[in-house]
């Protein structure tokens, strides 16, 4: 049934034991033995009408669905008549989110490539580790991202085929322009792999998670049917890297299920996101919570103000959402934010909330096809009220490219996510940490999230980061960094201020007894606070 003649990722599936429970037990999750995700997600929509939609927005393009359609299907024919791709080999994608990059990834996973995903910021070394990984043979690459990919070639045998697009003109595009429009999908198996995602979590070496077409069906049926429910008259914008599978299912996946278009920018940063969004008129936006933290600050401090009356949906995830971002954007906007916790092992977001239905401080309740617990160490499920590892199944599931780490995050079945949590008599889910952020301080447990929502509260505080540090007395002390709103002094009055607003806020027992005052903190790639960065500097 697999249409994969290169069966390099079908033969480093993780083993059946170490698989995670698959639940496909929705009228919406049943898939026939053979799906190519693109041909449902862009020939379809054609095929029933909507070719003349508006599909991708960007810097200068508007492309429709039949047109996406024949840029997707130029590249294809390109891979394959020029590049000999045959199903199952993998392309590395490289370049700031663009239509051309859209357009590539659609055409890769068309022709029964492996689209393999990279972030813009990476290195040769970092791309070397991915390219040797994952045996990449060709690679598509933005013209301005080109001089690190080729540093990485060099230490990179197997990498025989590199096209790039964005620049001169002479590169994919002029090549795509003489090929036919037309080209049929590779009739992938639904368990065919199509795209693996790289995750460095916020530490440690990259591991490849191996999602099939059918996953990405799955993804599309879930969270975004049953908690966002767009329409396909809404215009999704936003931040995180197609790379990132934050971005590849919130701005491109997502909007194509249902028709809808998408405003692809190069650079969405709290400085540049605004305006795009008035300029677009966007209606949903996915970002993650500093993001609408520094947007909805700046739009408090009167700075150059932005229209953002066209936006009805706004999504955050990749972090925990602070109590305080959602009502400091609910304050600039007037809109309630989506939280949604995802993660690039499962593809996309499995425990959230719309709209009607958030709660302060709380992640939300588990996404329809689905199943969530919190258990102990020994994985029973622990009653509501009590923190433990948040432990989930569903249709998609962990399935790392040969890896022992397979077993850290799939045991008994369960993806385990290396978060600690509690749920409520209600179901709602409330993020404390990740397992290895807890803070344990003179006998007490403290997740350090939780008094950096705290913190948060306060008027002078941008940023910040809380971790444990060594401590003669106590085993471990908690220490606050913080980014203090400009204008703001950072002296020991400071100090004192933040700690007693710390011990008035939550159990006083938690607050900071350390505090020291940064311009910036420590992030990865896809915005997340390494606090392990922070951790290491204290301890050296
Ligand atoms: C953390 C959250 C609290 C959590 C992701 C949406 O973040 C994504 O994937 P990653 O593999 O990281 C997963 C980890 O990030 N996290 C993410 N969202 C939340 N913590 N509240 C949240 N809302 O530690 C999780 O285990 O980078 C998010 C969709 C797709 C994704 N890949």
């Amino acid at each position: 049934m697999s249409a994969h003649v290169d069966r390099f990722a079908r033969d480093r599936l993780p083993p059946a034991a170490q698989w995670p429970e698959l639940r496909f037990d929705r009228p919406e999750l049943q898939f026939p033995a053979q799906i190519n995700c693109v041909s449902e997600l862009l020939d379809r929509r054609v095929q029933q009408g909507d070719g003349e939609r508006p599909a991708v927005i960007g810097p200068g393009v508007s492309w429709s669905y039949a047109e996406l359609q024949a840029q997707a299907n130029r590249i294809a024919r390109v891979l394959v008549d020029d590049l000999k791709l045959v199903p199952g080999n993998r392309v590395l994608l490289r370049g700031a989110n663009t239509p051309m990059l859209a357009a590539c990834w659609l055409a890769v996973v068309k022709a029964g490539g492996i689209a393999v995903g990279s972030m813009p910021l990476l290195r040769a070394k970092e791309l070397t580790a991915i390219i040797d990984k994952a045996e990449i043979t060709h690679a598509l690459c933005d013209a301005r991202l080109a001089g690190e990919l080729s540093l990485a070639q060099a230490g990179c045998p197997g990498l025989d085929h590199v096209l790039h697009f964005l620049g001169d003109g002479s590169g994919l595009e002029a090549r795509a322009a003489d090929k036919s429009p037309q080209f049929d999908a590779v009739p992938t198996a639904a368990d065919d792999v199509a795209l693996i995602a790289f995750t460095s979590g916020t530490t440690g070496v990259p591991k490849g998670t191996m999602h099939f077409h059918r996953d990405v069906m799955a993804a599309c049926a879930c969270w975004p049917r049953h908690v966002l429910k767009p329409t396909r008259d809404d215009r999704f914008i936003g931040s995180p890297p197609l790379a990132f599978t934050f971005g590849l299912g919130g701005l491109l996946l997502f909007p194509m299920s249902v028709g809808a278009s998408t405003v692809l920018i190069e650079k969405a940063t709290p400085d540049t996101l605004p305006a795009a969004i008035a300029a677009h008129r966007a209606t949903v936006c996915f970002t993650a919570p500093t993001s609408y933290r520094a947007i909805a600050i700046a739009m408090k401090a009167g700075g150059a103000v932005h229209d953002l009356s066209s936006l009805r949906k706004c999504v955050s995830a990749g972090e925990a959402l602070p109590a305080a971002t959602r009502a400091l954007w609910k304050d600039a906007t007037g809109l309630e934010i989506i939280d949604g916790i995802g993660s690039t092992e499962l593809l996309h977001i499995f425990i959230s909330h719309d709209e009607a239905h958030a709660r302060p401080g709380a992640t939300g309740t588990v996404v329809p096809g689905y199943v969530a617990c919190v258990v102990d160490d020994a994985l029973r499920p622990l009653p509501p009220g009590q923190v433990g590892r948040l432990a989930v199944k569903g249709p998609t599931g962990c399935r790392y490219l040969a890896d022992a780490r397979q077993s850290q995050y799939v045991q008994g079945g369960w993806n385990l996510t290396g978060d600690a949590y509690l749920m409520d008599a209600d179901g709602y889910f409330f993020y404390q940490a990740r397992t290895d952020d807890m803070i344990i301080s003179g006998g007490y447990n403290i997740a350090g999230p939780e008094v950096e929502s705290a913190l948060m509260t306060h008027a002078a505080v941008a940023e910040c980061a809380v971790v444990g540090v060594a401590d003669e007395e106590r085993g471990q002390i908690v220490k606050a960094y913080v980014v203090l709103k400009p204008g703001v002094t950072d002296d020991a009055a400071m100090v004192k201020t933040l700690q007693d607003h710390v011990k008035q806020t939550v159990a006083p027992y938690k607050y900071p007894r350390a505090i020291e005052f940064r311009s910036s903190l420590p992030r990865t790639e896809t915005g997340k606070l390494q606090r392990f960065r922070l951790r290491q500097e204290t301890t050296r």
